[in-house]
């Protein structure tokens, strides 16, 4: 079952589960964002550590893509907030919405509590964690060759309740899918996402049962944004907003040494060009 979204109609699609605006963010709203973004220095992440080696099977890599979080950063070699079993040690405290931010996701969780079911959200949920995914290709600084990184393979967001995910840029061909990986017709919706678009989803079906991915961003209008991120060109900014309770959110000081020491060589990366960041490395 394959349900294609009607990108020339700009519909609103709404769905069990599902809730998407194609022109959401307003243009003076979406300018100011895109000023504040070039005040963000987006790292490399390497998905393991020291502390935290690759498993038997798997290799030590950089993440695909750039990337900056809100609210509470989730180290990937930390290895991400996993409920109900990989709650502690994962989201270290880090910086607070910008006000454009703070004012557009008081609609959108006003959106989310009227257009899902009371059980698709939990008690105490608000949109507290932010994930900025940069997508385009990494230029090698030696050759200046190009490589088109801009896609994200199945994975499941498992922090509770719904998720809301903003978009600018060229389009992104996204698709929740269930069962395994490769297997053949098993698409439960596909979708462009927009320029200054909105999507929410929640629940059973597109939450917890439904993998979603980035197939492939467009390179239609030929996007480049202007920021600070060294030998990558931005095509495609995504605002993934979660919820992670506040009991599970940690000071950098208070994380055991071995992972505090994993994790410093980012923090004074961060700490270079963010205030909250070097008074955390300063309590240590
Ligand atoms: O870029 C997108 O549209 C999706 C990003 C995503 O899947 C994620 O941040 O978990």
């Amino acid at each position: 079952m394959s349900i294609r979204h009607n990108k020339a109609k700009k519909e609103i699609l709404r769905k069990d589960g599902l809730f998407y605006h194609p022109t959401f963010v307003k243009k003076s709203e979406r300018a100011e964002i895109i000023e504040w973004l070039k005040t963000l220095h987006p790292i490399w992440e390497m998905r393991f550590s020291e502390h935290n080696p690759p498993p038997e099977g798997d290799e030590q890599r950089q993440l695909k893509r750039p990337v900056y979080w809100l609210g509470n950063w989730q180290f990937a070699c930390l290895n991400y907030y996993h409920p109900p079993k990989g709650i502690h040690n994962r989201c270290v405290k880090g910086e607070d919405y910008p006000p454009v931010l703070k004012k557009i996701l008081k609609t959108v969780e006003g959106i989310t509590k009227t257009h899902f079911k009371k059980n698709e959200v939990p008690k105490d949920w608000n949109l507290n964690t932010c994930l900025i995914n940069f997508y385009g290709s990494s230029i090698d600084p030696v050759t200046g060759k190009k490589n088109d990184t801009a896609r994200v393979g199945d994975h499941k967001d498992f922090e509770l309740g719904p998720v809301a995910s903003i978009s600018f840029g060229e389009r992104a061909f996204f698709q929740f899918v269930l069962g395994k990986k490769d297997l053949k017709n098993n698409i439960l919706l596909e979708q462009w996402l927009d320029d200054s678009s909105l999507q929410i989803f929640a629940g059973e079906l597109y939450k917890d049962r439904a993998f979603h991915r980035v197939q492939r961003v467009e390179n239609k209008l030929k996007t480049s944004f202007d920021l600070n991120v060294e030998n990558f060109e931005t095509r495609r900014i995504n605002f993934t907003f979660r919820y992670v309770p506040k009991e599970h959110i940690i000071e950098f000081n208070k994380l055991p040494e071995t992972l505090q020491a994993d994790i410093t060589p980012y923090m004074e990366e961060l700490a270079q060009n963010s205030d909250h960041y070097r008074l955390a490395l300063a309590k240590k």
